[in-house]
């Protein structure tokens, strides 16, 4: 074949892998998170991690129980909202969806979770963080990145003994995610011998912040933790540095974004933010470090634009939920569970994936990051 022909045919294979053929076996995988409201980027940088692994596992020829699979994304939006999450979620049952990833937020999967597992549909979160989620004994639950608990204590302890933070004030949200971590990043830094010198709460959709940091600022914080997401943290550090308040500022991986640097508008120091991204590989891993990177340049060739943070987890919690139905040799719910729930050693962009008994990952990483000239740079990786 000359390479003209050869080019054609690759071109038209690829577009018609987009495509079903008779006697395909559909497969929906359902995909939930924030593509409205404050949140937006994040939950297209979900949503496209979900898309990026349905055209590739199209792409490749994909056999299940003997049958040409071909998957097809259903996706909604929950604007970060549980009434909207659990009016997807139920959507998303009626459809009869193979299996769901998300969703985003804590506040929506947890919810959702229960109309998930009443129809016995497995969901993967790649990003809720909140503990609760696998602790309720849904058997269709799991994530794929640390919760919460590591999260917010890691952080707490890091203030004190990395930061030398003294007197820490603590912010949050007060969502699911924003004060769950921010109570265990309190409990952290108060385990490390640190002084919590207030403690403010404000919404998920607030934008004015001058009352509570002025209060926070008479205590002379040398570190204020913020629990809640970047489209707040954004104008929050703004606000801090017309009121003169130069303390180290701390969040969790809500915070820990690409757009950060922008929502602030120029009003970070370096090293001023630092934060934790829930997951994470280890540099020395230089194997999985190249397909990271070769990862997040497709993303950005595909899409036009940098991940935000947890693309790469959704493209695994996709990738992961579809080994398990052929390892199953079926995307039947009732089949392929407990093959899913099995997960060990599961080789993703992200590193390995294996599920304890709750479906929470096994031996989670995190990785820390601060930000340099409006730059997101990685400080290490802990587990
Ligand atoms: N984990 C941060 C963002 C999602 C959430 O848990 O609400």
């Amino acid at each position: 074949m000359n390479f003209r022909l050869q080019t054609l045919v690759g071109a038209v294979a690829l577009s018609l892998a987009g495509y079903a053929s008779a006697g395909d076996l559909i497969v929906k995988i359902g995909h939930v998170g924030p593509t409205s409201g404050p949140s937006a980027h994040l939950g297209m940088d979900n949503e496209d991690g979900a898309r990026m692994a349905i055209d590739d596992l199209n792409a490749k020829g994909v056999m299940i129980g003997g049958r040409k699979a071909h998957f097809e994304l259903m996706a909604e939006d929950d604007a970060g909202d549980p009434k909207q999450g659990t009016a997807a979620a139920q959507k998303l049952v009626d459809e009869k969806v193979n299996g769901v990833i998300g969703h985003l937020n804590s506040g929506t999967t947890i919810p959702a979770s229960k109309i998930y597992s009443d129809a016995g549909i497995p969901q993967i979160s790649p990003s809720a963080t909140n503990p609760q989620y696998t602790h309720q004994g849904f058997k269709t639950a799991f994530r794929v990145v640390a919760d919460d608990a590591h999260l917010g204590g890691t952080l707490g302890r890091y203030a004190v003994n990395n930061l030398h933070g003294k007197r820490i004030a603590v912010i949050d949200d007060r969502t699911a995610y924003g004060q769950g971590v921010a109570d265990e990043f309190e409990k952290g830094a108060k385990g490390a011998g640190a002084a919590v010198v207030g403690r403010e709460f404000t919404n998920d959709k607030a934008t004015d912040f001058s009352a509570i940091l002025t209060s926070l600022k008479s205590k002379k914080p040398d570190v204020i933790f913020f629990g809640g997401m970047d489209s707040v943290a954004g104008p929050m550090l703004r606000q801090m540095r017309q009121l003169g308040i130069n303390a180290k500022f701390m969040g969790g991986d809500g915070i820990c974004t690409e757009e950060l640097p922008k929502l602030a508008a120029g009003a970070m120091a370096d090293n001023q933010v630092v934060c934790a991204e829930a997951g994470g590989i280890d540099p020395k891993d230089v194997a999985a470090v190249k397909g990271m990177e070769a990862f997040r340049a497709r993303f950005k060739q595909k899409f036009h634009t940098d991940v935000q943070i947890y693309a790469p987890y959704v493209y695994d919690s996709v990738n992961v939920m579809v080994a398990a139905m052929v390892k199953a040799g079926s995307a039947d719910p009732a089949k392929y569970l407990p093959v899913l729930a099995k997960t060990t050693n599961y080789h993703g962009v992200t590193g390995n994936i294996s599920f304890d008994p709750r479906g929470d990952i096994k031996n989670g990483a995190l990785t820390l990051h601060t930000y340099r000239g409006g730059k997101e740079v990685t400080l290490g990786v802990v587990r």
